[in-house]
């Protein structure tokens, strides 16, 4: 479940969560209807992205405190901050980072994923127990973790996990001819791995319903979609995470729990 995002502003999407307090509650409202994991993005106190250390301590402990969720901090931060900061999100000590597999044009911007980037975040994660959700947001990406898994060896945990992100603006469509594609390119990794995927504003539904067929995981959230249907904002991230496991229970696929999670992951209870 991926609530906040670094691209939407709060004017435009007034139910995004950009307090903790918010996020807390979306959290535990969420953990209830079905999420496993809480992919987080914080904002400061004017609702702007930031990767404050001292707050993502406090999201960390706070979600800790109060969900069972796996906390996941985004290492990819807005498409503005400089490798330096995204690299020390680590030292918030998070269950999971994301760590995006290449660069990618990101609407009019560019997000940047240098390799020695990518083997830095990979290795340090490694180094701290941190289990790795690696972002794909291009067919070539899965070529890439192939060959920084060849070259620097496995994840902390031994499990391989990656995220589809589809229908950025600059990257794949969020079509299910894509997500075949990438399923079938997941061949060459090694055995065991898993994937989840999210498809963006209007490819929600296509990528949510094309994972589940193809035994993928599921990420909601308004990160990725803040349409519910048309003419229809989302209310709320818990809206969007109770259709997913409706959707998961239809096709005999339902959510796990979060410590069945942590157990297919490799994370410790
Ligand atoms: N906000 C995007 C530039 C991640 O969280 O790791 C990057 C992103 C991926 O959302
Ligand atoms: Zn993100």
């Amino acid at each position: 479940m991926a609530p906040t995002g670094a691209e939407s502003s709060k004017a435009d999407v007034p139910a995004l969560p950009v307090t903790l307090d918010e996020l807390v509650t979306t959290g535990k409202e969420c953990q209830a209807v079905g999420a496993s994991i809480i992919h987080v993005h914080l904002r400061d106190d004017d609702a702007r992205p930031t990767l404050d250390l001292g707050r993502l301590k406090d999201a960390v402990a706070a979600l800790r405190a109060e969900t069972d969720l796996i906390v996941q901090l985004s290492s990819g931060g807005a498409v503005t901050d400089p490798e330096s900061d995204r690299l020390r999100v680590l030292d918030a000590g998070p269950d999971m980072a994301s760590c995006t597999m290449g660069t990618v044009n990101f609407g009019d911007d560019v997000f940047l994923n240098r390799w020695s980037f990518i083997v830095e975040l990979h290795t340090r994660m490694r180094d701290r127990g941190i289990v790795p959700e690696y972002e794909i947001f291009d067919l070539g990406q899965l070529t890439t973790l192939r060959r920084l898994l060849d070259k620097h060896g496995l994840p902390a945990g031994g499990h391989v996990h990656l995220d589809l992100v589809m229908g950025v603006p600059g990257g794949m469509p969020a079509t299910a001819e894509a997500l075949v594609a990438c399923v079938q390119a997941m061949r060459d990794l090694p055995s065991g791995t898993t994937f989840s995927a999210t498809g963006i504003g209007r490819g929600t539904l296509p990528v949510l319903l094309a994972s589940l067929s193809a035994g993928g995981h599921l990420r909601v959230g308004m990160e990725d979609t803040v349409t519910y249907a048309k003419g229809a904002p989302v209310e709320s991230n818990a809206q969007l995470v109770a259709r997913a496991s409706a959707f998961a229970r239809l096709a005999q696929r339902p959510p796990m729990t979060p410590s069945d999670a942590r157990a297919l992951l490799g994370i410790p209870a």
